[in-house]
């Protein structure tokens, strides 16, 4: 069965100009751009859950989407078929490289562990001949320990050890299922791994919890031979009042505080880092700063609310700052671009969500030619390195080798050898030299 019978695909690159709604306006995944192909520098990946598991159900109402695999009545291993028919083609029409998926988006919970286990077995199965058939690939897997009831007071959080236990046996079964599929990664997102109420929790106990569980997540992926990255993904709330991988910086201590450092790095949702109150550029570049930068969920937010609004991607000025860095950095090792986006409740047609896809992955095509530009033009990067060209002369350079104390740096300061003068930072000019990139028109050849 055919689920998009009105998009042939797979979509064509048409240029800027291009006349058909259904076509790559941007990217364009042959081209090259500093020296590697468009395609392999975004790895850009669809999520299953949003865009197949959910019906457009929100706190308020049903779902509104005309998605017949999610119809009730139907059999739950025949649905969780028709279901992946319908992802693979579009994956495929789509025609970009990756997917992710969590455990119980691609096969249904039984009665029993053990059927759960089993059915996840036989559509990891399916997914296995898709895959071979399509060519798409698996960005990463990851597993949903914040759904179910038992999950409610945390999964490796929680008070009761035996929680604990049922997430780890979960999270065992889904490294397995992404190692089975080749995934380049396996997301921990801690949905339910904070609190409520300090009233009633021990911060502390469950931070030490929490280290466990990672400690026998990596202790596992090196026993089975799994070569993908960890990746934890920060959120500072929702659901829980306060998560505690609450932003980079928080997972950065916290990898460091319990010799996790090396074992995991991040992967940085454009949303979650706005719901920190920070931009996705600071997430990205404290990342890349302290060698924890792994891979993007590219869904952005709603300034005007806050809340997760998982919306596509739209915005070429946020986007291609972030990438400034990753470019600068090298690009993605085996990350990517995950698409960890929701359409609009009323965006219930089947087609919506290619028009949703095309525009973000638009979006960051463009925002990758303008960064690519940023980078070759050098501008920006010799202004950094000017503002901190002091450091790499003697003084600079006996301070942090540590050759200098506090008493010398005073005895310097008192003889009056130093003589500071305040440096203007050019923010403005900066600012212009960007959006003059940006507003250029950035075509092949050009
Ligand atoms: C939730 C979120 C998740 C993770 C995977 O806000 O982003 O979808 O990406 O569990
Ligand atoms: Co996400």
């Amino acid at each position: 069965m055919d689920f998009f019978p009105d998009v042939p695909g797979p979509i064509p690159f048409g240029g800027r100009d291009a006349e058909a709604e259904l076509a790559y306006r941007v990217y364009d995944p042959d081209r090259i751009v500093l020296g590697k192909r468009m395609e392999d520098h975004l790895r850009i990946a669809v999520c299953y859950w949003h865009s197949f598991g959910w019906p457009g159900s929100d706190v308020f109402g049903q779902g509104t989407f005309d998605r017949p695999w999610l119809e009730p009545g139907v059999d739950p291993m025949r649905a969780a078929r028709q279901k992946m028919d319908a992802a693979f083609e579009f994956f495929a029409k789509l025609g970009t490289p990756f997917f992710c998926f969590h455990d119980i988006d691609i096969a249904p919970v039984g009665a029993t562990f053990a059927e759960t286990k089993h059915n996840l077995e036989e559509m990891v199965g399916y997914a296995e001949e898709h895959m071979a058939r399509t060519g798409v690939r698996l960005l990463w897997g990851t597993t949903n320990a914040f759904g179910h009831p038992r999950f409610a007071a945390g999964a490796a959080t929680n008070p009761d050890p035996e929680v604990f236990a049922y997430a780890a046996a979960q999270v065992k079964n889904a490294i397995d299922a992404t190692h089975r599929l080749g995934g380049a990664n396996y997301v921990l997102w801690g949905g339910r791994e904070g609190y409520e109420t300090l009233l009633n929790t021990r911060m502390r106990r469950e931070a030490d919890q929490l280290a466990r569980f990672l400690t026998m997540v990596a202790e596992y992926k090196h026993a089975i031979g799994f070569e993908g990255t960890l990746l934890i993904e920060p959120k500072p709330q929702e659901p829980t009042k306060h998560q505690y991988d609450y932003d980079c910086a928080s997972v950065h201590g916290f990898l460091d505080r319990y010799d996790l450092v090396g074992e995991f790095r991040v992967n940085i949702e454009v949303n979650h880092a706005t719901l920190a109150g920070h931009s996705f550029h600071h997430e990205v570049a404290y990342a890349i700063d302290n060698g924890i930068f792994g891979s993007v969920d590219a869904n952005r937010g709603d300034p005007h609310n806050q809340w997760d609004t998982d919306q596509f991607p739209n915005s070429v000025e946020e986007m291609t700052l972030a990438m400034f860095e990753i470019l600068r950095s090298g690009g993605f090792d085996t990350g990517g671009f995950n698409f960890d986006t929701k359409l609009r409740r009323q965006s219930m047609d089947r087609v919506d969500l290619f028009h949703g896809h095309i525009g973000g992955i638009d979006t960051l095509a463009q925002s990758l030619l303008a960064a690519a530009r940023l980078v070759e033009d050098g501008a920006l990067q010799a202004a950094r390195d000017q503002r901190y060209a002091g450091w790499a002369g003697p003084l600079g350079t006996a301070i942090i080798d540590g050759d200098l104390s506090l008493g010398d740096l005073e005895q310097k300061v008192a003889a009056g050898d130093l003589d500071p003068h305040p440096v203007s930072g050019r923010q403005e000019q900066l600012e212009n030299l960007v959006n003059r990139t940006l507003w250029r028109a950035i075509e092949p050849g050009e």
